[in-house]
């Protein structure tokens, strides 16, 4: 018996003109998605967080040990919770942490120590990142390239969100460390990020911002 079963790859071919086609369109729907700080109390089904996160975790990842955990919340004490602690983390970021290069980097965006969101959001998802697993005897097990492999799966969830008609917000305080606590996640998961997900504030606005055009961020050879 082999110890690494194989099956067949089930690869679907397109024509080069569907090829371009497909890829344009991808690109004309991704370019959409904005960072939304201010959302509607509208509520999402629950479903749709859990198809979204079943996308996030098809992620390639390190030896295919998928070293995330989502933690999906909607009950609005929890919410608070986060807020409340958040917060707390923000006013040291604000008051006395962040050097005045950061500060000024994130005029632009309008950000401050309040984070209404993390309520007014239907859905709160906290990613947590598996710094090693841990083995039905208790034993340590390595994990490999984790963050590359949380990264890529929120970046799934982020363009599965956005395809399903869903905004959201890429959050991190920090430290975020708090959030083992309010979970009681175990100390070999560390919080990756919070993704805060909804339909935007009908009065919802967003920075006037530019992406870098591809010949500053790609080089062909
Ligand atoms: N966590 C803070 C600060 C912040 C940092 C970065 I880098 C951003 O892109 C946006 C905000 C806050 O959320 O206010």
């Amino acid at each position: 018996m082999p110890t690494n079963p194989h099956i067949p790859l089930n690869f679907h071919e397109y024509t080069p003109i569907e090829m371009r086609q497909r890829a344009a369109e991808f690109y004309a729907e991704i370019k959409t998605r904005r960072s939304v700080r201010d959302f509607a109390d509208q509520p999402v089904p629950r479903e749709i967080i859990e198809t979204c996160l079943r996308a996030a975790g098809t992620a390639p990842n390190g030896a295919n040990l998928q070293p995330w955990h989502f933690v999906a919340i909607s009950d609005p004490e929890v919410k608070r919770s986060i807020r409340l602690a958040s917060e707390e983390v923000e006013r040291q970021f604000y008051q006395q942490k962040a050097p005045q290069e950061w500060l000024d980097a994130l005029e632009p965006l309008g950000t401050k120590i309040s984070k209404p969101f993390l309520e007014q959001a239907p859905w709160l998802v906290v990613i947590f990142a598996q710094n090693h697993g841990v083995a039905a005897d208790g034993s340590k097990v390595s994990h490999y390239y984790v963050q590359e492999s949380v990264g890529i799966a929120t970046g799934f969830l982020i363009a599965a969100l956005h395809h399903a008609g869903l905004a959201c917000l890429t959050y991190t305080p920090s430290p975020m460390r708090f959030l083992n606590k309010i979970f009681d996640r175990p100390s070999n998961e560390k919080p990756f990020l919070i993704l805060v997900v909804g339909f935007p504030a009908e009065a919802a606005s967003v920075p006037d911002i530019t992406k870098k055009p591809l010949d500053e961020i790609a080089t062909f050879l």
